[in-house]
């Protein structure tokens, strides 16, 4: 049985005194005991938020981390300063970082590598822009990014590897993929997955969708059987509606 999960992917949002009342209300909550829940707060709220949810079943992540263990990158922050203050999953190669930083995938495949040399786990995004999909490109795309990000990695690397494929043209956008779109790209990064490494495998990895999911749309879209779960962006902000989206899966 494949991990069923939902992320929320804060972005830019929220300060300290935000983070503080989004846990608060947070921590009221029933959480399903089948779902695997995750937040990624900005760098600032990072340890206060570990803290607050030590005794609650939260995975706290970060949104992204140098290639390099330590040096002269200013404004940097590596693997080993997230696991001080027990961040050990990072989200790699958001279509943001991809975009506004150019994070391309080579230096995305060293981003996995020091990852995975300090255990951590990996939720690794792809996804294609609109002009791709219009030009029907899209499948090779995907194939090229994780091909060129992350099909270096050994067959143990799997078991700390999540995917989120997030069609660029649907982040913010308030468009979203059709459950159909989603599934259609969903069982192809699965059916590649298996080719480059075995059915098992790909089997076992949880694929999340991004992009504009919100309560009302996410359980069409977690109903798709290569849809494991969603990253999630402006809808994660709030917790009631974060909270409908994790218990959407039917
Ligand atoms: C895609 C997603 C979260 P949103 O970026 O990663 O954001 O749900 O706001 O489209």
């Amino acid at each position: 049985m494949r991990k069923k999960i939902v992320a929320g992917n804060w972005k830019m949002n929220n300060d300290l005194a935000e983070t503080e009342m989004f846990l608060v209300e947070l921590k009221k909550q029933v959480f399903p005991e089948n779902v695997t829940i995750m937040i990624a707060p900005p760098f600032t709220s990072l340890n206060h938020a570990f803290n607050s949810l030590r005794e609650h079943p939260v995975t706290v992540a970060s949104q992204n981390m140098h290639q390099s263990n330590e040096g002269a990158f200013t404004g940097e922050i590596s693997a080993k300063m997230l696991k001080s203050i027990g961040a050990n999953t990072v989200i790699l190669g958001h279509s943001e970082r991809r975009a506004y930083f150019m994070e391309d995938n080579a230096t995305l495949a060293e981003k996995v590598n020091t990852a995975l040399e300090n255990e951590m786990t990996i939720i690794f995004c792809i996804g294609e822009e609109l002009e791709d999909r219009r030009n029907n490109t899209h499948f090779e795309i995907i194939k090229t990014q994780l091909s060129e990000g992350l099909f270096h990695t050994s067959n143990k690397a799997w078991e700390s590897v999540i995917i989120a494929y997030e069609p660029v043209w649907a982040i913010g956008t308030g468009e979203t993929a059709s459950p159909e779109q989603a599934q259609e790209m969903h069982h192809f990064i699965r059916k590649t997955i298996a080719e480059n490494y075995s059915e098992e495998i790909a089997d076992g990895v949880s694929i999340l969708y991004g992009g504009s999911v919100k309560p009302d749309n996410a359980t069409e879209i977690f109903k798709q059987p290569d849809v494991d779960g969603g990253l999630i962006g402006g809808a994660s902000l709030k917790v009631a509606s974060f909270m409908e989206i994790v218990n959407a899966f039917y």
